[in-house]
């Protein structure tokens, strides 16, 4: 690619597309329908200060959670966008009890599970906020998309991402040949190509974790690895801590920097905070490809079988050799 060339996010999936035969464009036409979404939302979330959206939209999500006005309309976006462009057959939100069956006349062969608005807490208090999402190939042959089309493992996606909306607002995805991130160019309205071939460093600079919930972590063997972490039990393994609680902001700074995320489970959240299908295992896909890991704090998220659509599970993420770290030092007991 020459020096100065602007790759847009249409053209780099494009050539994505051509190096990997048998394509047929319509994970390509997905991807762009993604981009138009997180425009869309991009472009609320600059203004959410300035016009009425911010503060709560009055009602609660399936998640029991006050729904805020940004997560109503970022919900909407998606449906607008991909739900009507028959590119998938059905879509599973964070936000609805249920499946979303696809619009349009003709539906497509994918699923698509998303977070539309992770950490919308933070929206009143102008913290980076972000959008997850999933995409696997349906398993039913025809008619509506089925449960089973949404319940598979994280190591079947397709494709998976994130959108941050911070500073600037940033699309990073992987389509199984390595993570590439594009920054929004407000001026022309396009996603450019910032980062080809996105690598995690193996070991972190950070780690990220609530410690608040010292006291209450189901396994105890967390509190050896912030131990091991601050530098308590010896040295050799200190980090700098850093905790934005917004998973995607929390996410990318480890991806750029080296560093690993923990969302244990914990006395109010048994099976941890985190929900697998469009919040664990995307990140999770992104993270392998990055040369990263990630695990319930034993097993691979993307080895999980989800049983539900909203099921949770605990989560560590982020460098590899830190991700191995915990892992080993969670196994050897407490
Ligand atoms: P806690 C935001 O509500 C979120 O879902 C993630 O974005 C974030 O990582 C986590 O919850 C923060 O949770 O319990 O530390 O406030």
């Amino acid at each position: 690619m020459p020096d100065h060339e602007l790759v847009t996010i249409e053209r780099f999936i494009l050539r994505q597309e051509k190096l990997h035969g048998g394509a047929t464009g319509e994970l390509s036409d997905l991807l762009y329908d993604i981009a138009l979404a997180a425009k869309v939302i991009a472009r609320q979330v600059r203004a959410a200060g300035l016009i009425d959206v911010l503060g709560a939209a009055g009602n609660r999500n399936v998640q029991g959670e006050d729904q805020q006005k940004l997560d109503v309309i970022a919900n909407d976006a998606f449906k607008d966008t991909v739900g009507n462009g028959g590119r998938v057959v059905v879509m599973v939100s964070e936000e609805d009890d249920g499946p979303v069956q696809a619009t349009n006349a003709e539906p497509g062969k994918y699923v698509l599970l998303y977070d539309p608005l992770d950490g919308s807490s933070n929206i009143d208090v102008n913290v980076s906020i972000g959008t997850i999402f999933s995409i696997h190939r349906r398993v039913s042959s025809k008619g509506p998309g089925t449960m089973e089309d949404c319940l598979q493992a994280g190591r079947k996606q397709v494709a998976a991402g994130y959108v941050l909306y911070g500073p600037s607002t940033m699309l990073v995805y992987t389509a199984g040949h390595g993570v590439h991130a594009f920054t929004l160019d407000p001026n022309i309205g396009e996603f450019l190509l910032t980062r080809e071939d996105l690598r995690i460093p193996a070991r972190g600079k950070y780690y990220s974790i609530n410690e608040s919930y010292w006291t209450s972590w189901v396994d105890g063997g967390y509190r050896k690895v912030v131990d091991a972490f601050k530098g308590v039990t010896g040295k050799g393994e200190e980090r700098n801590a850093r905790y934005i609680g917004s998973l995607v902001a929390d996410f990318h700074r480890n991806m750029l920097t080296g560093g690993v995320f923990m969302y244990p489970a914990e006395a109010k959240a048994p099976k941890g905070k985190l929900r697998l299908l469009y919040e664990s295992a995307p990140l999770a896909f992104v993270a392998e490809q990055a040369g990263g890991a990630a695990t319930d704090g034993s097993k691979p998220i993307l080895d999980i079988v989800p049983r539900s659509l909203h099921e949770r599970s605990p989560l560590v993420i982020g460098s590899k050799d830190d991700v191995e770290f915990i892992t080993r030092t969670l196994a050897s007991g407490h």
